[in-house]
């Protein structure tokens, strides 16, 4: 009797654990090579969230300044500009791809070639205002 009532006490708590805690998958991360005197170039990937958070910000040592920005049709010229935040329904992939959301690395602190392996550490909030991390590493495609 005893050990039924520990078990059960286990139970709870992992399914607390889990409802507190919203998990972020990133896959198909990839950063767009750059040539030599290039100083800027995007980041993009899916990502996909068990629970409601926003991508609040993005860090990297491939670059100053990183910022996720969103590319859109202002007229028929294609301008970028900064987001303070991209939601991230769960359950939903929202895809960072050409055109759309991508992660701004500016400043690159040297080119990006075939090959490397561009670490980027994403900030997420979820409703209750926690904070978590997320280090990837985007595959670096050829220059095009
Ligand atoms: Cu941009």
């Amino acid at each position: 009797m005893k050990r039924h009532l520990k078990s059960w006490c286990v139970a709870g708590f992992a399914f607390v654990a889990v409802q507190a805690w919203a998990e972020v998958t990133v896959t198909q991360a990839w950063v767009r090579g750059t040539v030599p005197a290039q100083k800027a170039t995007g980041a993009f990937m899916n990502l996909k969230s068990s629970e409601d958070v926003k991508l609040v910000g993005a860090a990297s040592p491939s670059a100053k300044i990183v910022e996720v920005h969103e590319m859109t049709m202002s007229g028929n010229v294609m301008a970028m500009r900064a987001v303070d935040d991209v939601p991230l329904p769960a359950g939903k992939t929202v895809e960072f791809k050409p055109g759309g959301y991508h992660v701004m690395l500016v400043e690159l602190v040297k080119p990006l070639v075939k090959g490397d392996k561009g670490p980027i550490t994403l900030t997420f909030v979820d409703k209750g205002g926690k904070k978590s991390t997320l280090e990837i590493k985007a595959e670096v495609r050829p220059h095009n």
